[in-house]
């Protein structure tokens, strides 16, 4: 008896544990009767009005294909189902003089009709995929500045003619301080004919980012759903999101984003099996699974596809999740890198972001934004960038510096990171090692340019740290202070010790490591070609003159002038990451 009512109390203190676990934000699962939900403490404001977990129903359904239309089709009308439209002859000029307010073709866009039809661009088997009838509803978000009327109405339309009624708790437009007269009484009445429609206006100017997070804080659906203002949800779009997040609540789900052009206004569909990844210095872009890999796995068109990271403006998440995560990091500003920085965020914390085929929404890409910046706009998103770099990746800062050094430049700028850092500690993220290794495992880039022992093959000497000086002896594989490691930073470094040459002597010495001294960086296999002679040496990156030297007669380091006639110059690490 005694041992049993034991085992019942450790019973308790372990679930007792992980309910605690979980109010940290750690990521065991708790079963549903114990409350996760109710008893989850979310690191920022969690506006009290969300609605409380309903009891699930594992009844399902299809997908409906709802299509409604505020009159009958004109299947004559310009655009219908997607068809690319031509300006006529005599309005070209119009339509050129117009462009400029959408940097799209806008004069197309007020011709051709608000609910038009769109092809249904969803893989074979998505109409028949079975869907929860128990759903959690959602909140529309759709933050605008100085949006176009049709393309703005079109989306909204696509949004009310396109979901299940019940479905959408709401659709908040966030004007985001627009200066067009159309866009604040006009507008304003114009919604209140709308089912489910609401307009914050924002009192000052708050970039997209902030202006999501004001639009989420007054949203009283279950989850989330982002949409820029110049979109067209697709038939059947909405469920398959809400299908992921019912399913996972840490999952983060995205339409497909089709295209609509921004010359013809046709709609176009897209490559299937895309995810959404980034190259450095972290720019967003798309990148095709394997042939191989989808063989291998048997994957379908239709299977949710796992991204490293999320375009940024379409998707859905659970509103107390999104609260958990600390929404977006508030010190970013304006416009630009919040998808690397809730796409890391989301993984590394214990989340996963798809892309759902079955869901589908088109969106008009342009060349250029038709509203000003408050400040220069590749200083915006490059300054957000280094802040979520700051942040989240760990050793990879180095590779994301090496690949543009410029951005070193705003490290002074880039505001407070304690919150930040504190909430990566609170939620106990993974590190940006798991990151990659897990999540983007085919990222290709190596953490260094080169490693191992550095020779001098004249020599045949290996350069050594012994008591902090160096020395040259000869190479032994496994000796420590023979390790050297060359970074994308073109830093030669032991440890947190980096090789710099020391002034007015030609001589080298030994210092901490830092990204903002030039002088700790040095060009070796460089490719600049008028130093090709040079390759082999390891030449001074801020003077191009200095090279480093083995001296045979001090068995040490030295630092002197570059000449390709010099063996004592030229030096080899034992393995090369990058050429
Ligand atoms: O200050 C601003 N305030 C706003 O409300 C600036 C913009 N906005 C609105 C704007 O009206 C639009 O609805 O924010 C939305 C996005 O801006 P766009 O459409 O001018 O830019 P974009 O389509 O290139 O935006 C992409 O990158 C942004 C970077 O911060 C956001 O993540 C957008 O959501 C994102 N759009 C998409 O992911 C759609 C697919 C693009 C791709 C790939
Ligand atoms: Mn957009």
């Amino acid at each position: 008896n005694i041992s049993k009512s034991l085992g019942s109390t450790e019973g308790i203190l372990d679930k007792l544990a992980r309910i605690d676990n979980a109010a940290k934000g750690n990521i065991t699962e708790l079963t549903e009767e114990e409350g996760v939900k109710d008893k989850l403490v979310p690191p920022g404001n969690v506006p009290k009005d969300h609605e409380p977990a309903k009891p699930r129903s594992n009844k399902m359904h299809k997908v409906v294909p709802i299509d409604r239309t505020m009159s009958p089709r004109d299947p004559n009308a310009p655009g219908q189902l997607g068809r690319p439209v031509a300006v006529p002859e005599d309005k070209q000029g119009e339509a050129q003089s117009r462009w400029r307010e959408g940097h799209f073709n806008v004069y197309l866009s007020d011709l051709i009709p608000l609910d038009r039809a769109i092809q249904d661009t969803r893989p074979e088997g998505c109409s028949n995929q079975l869907i929860h009838d128990d759903l959690p509803t959602t909140s529309i978000i759709i933050c605008f500045i100085d949006e176009v009327w049709s393309t703005l109405m079109r989306s909204v339309y696509s949004v009310l003619n396109r979901s299940p009624e019940h479905l959408i708790k709401e659709i908040i437009l966030v004007d985001d301080f627009s200066t067009r007269d159309y866009l604040k009484e006009k507008l304003d009445t114009y919604v209140k004919k709308l089912p489910k429609v609401r307009v914050l206006h924002l009192p000052e100017r708050h970039g997209l980012i902030r202006a999501r997070i004001a639009g989420a804080n007054i949203a009283t659906g279950e989850v989330l759903t982002f949409l820029d203002s110049h979109v067209e949800c697709n038939v059947g779009w909405l469920e398959p999101l809400l299908e992921q997040v019912r399913i996972n609540r840490r999952k983060v789900a995205c339409p497909v984003i089709e295209v609509i052009s921004a010359l013809d206004l046709s709609y176009m569909t897209v490559e299937s099996f895309q995810r959404g990844v980034f190259t450095w210095p972290l720019n967003f872009g798309w990148k095709a699974m394997l042939p191989e890999v989808i063989q291998r796995d048997n994957i379908t068109e239709m299977d949710p596809i796992k991204c490293p990271v999320m375009a940024g403006g379409l998707f859905s998440i659970e509103k107390n999740y999104f609260y958990e995560l600390g929404t977006y990091d508030p010190g970013l500003d304006v416009w630009g890198g919040e998808n690397m920085e809730i796409s890391f965020k989301i993984w590394m914390c214990g989340g996963e972001i798809e892309i759902i085929p079955c869901s589908r929404v088109g969106h008009i890409f342009r060349n250029d934004n038709p509203y000003s910046f408050p400040k220069d706009r590749i200083k915006t998103v490059e300054r957000n960038l280094v802040r979520v770099a700051e942040v989240w990746l760990d050793d990879y800062k180095e590779i994301f510096y090496g690949h543009g050094q410029h951005l070193l430049k705003y490290l002074p700028n880039i505001g407070d990171l304690t919150e930040q850092k504190q909430l990566r500690e609170r939620l106990q993220c993974k590190n940006f090692n798991w990151y990659i290794k897990n999540v983007f495992p085919d990222m290709g880039t190596p953490l260094l340019r080169a490693t191992g022992m550095l020779s001098n093959p004249k020599l045949r000497k290996c350069l050594a740290i012994e008591n902090s000086t160096f020395v040259l002896e000869s190479c032994e594989g496994n000796k420590k202070s023979q390790q050297f490691s060359y970074t994308w930073l073109r830093h030669i470094r032991q440890g947190d010790q980096c090789i710099v040459p020391v002034e007015n002597e030609d001589s080298a010495s030994l210092q901490p490591c830092d990204y903002t001294i030039v002088n700790q960086r040095w060009l070796h296999k460089s490719q600049i070609s008028f130093h090709s002679s040079l390759k082999d040496h390891i030449m001074l990156d801020s003077t191009f003159i200095t090279c480093l030297e083995a001296d045979p007669e001090s068995g040490g380091l030295v630092a002197r002038e570059c000449s390709s006639l010099k063996h004592y110059q030229k030096w080899r690490f034992e393995k090369y990451l990058v050429l």
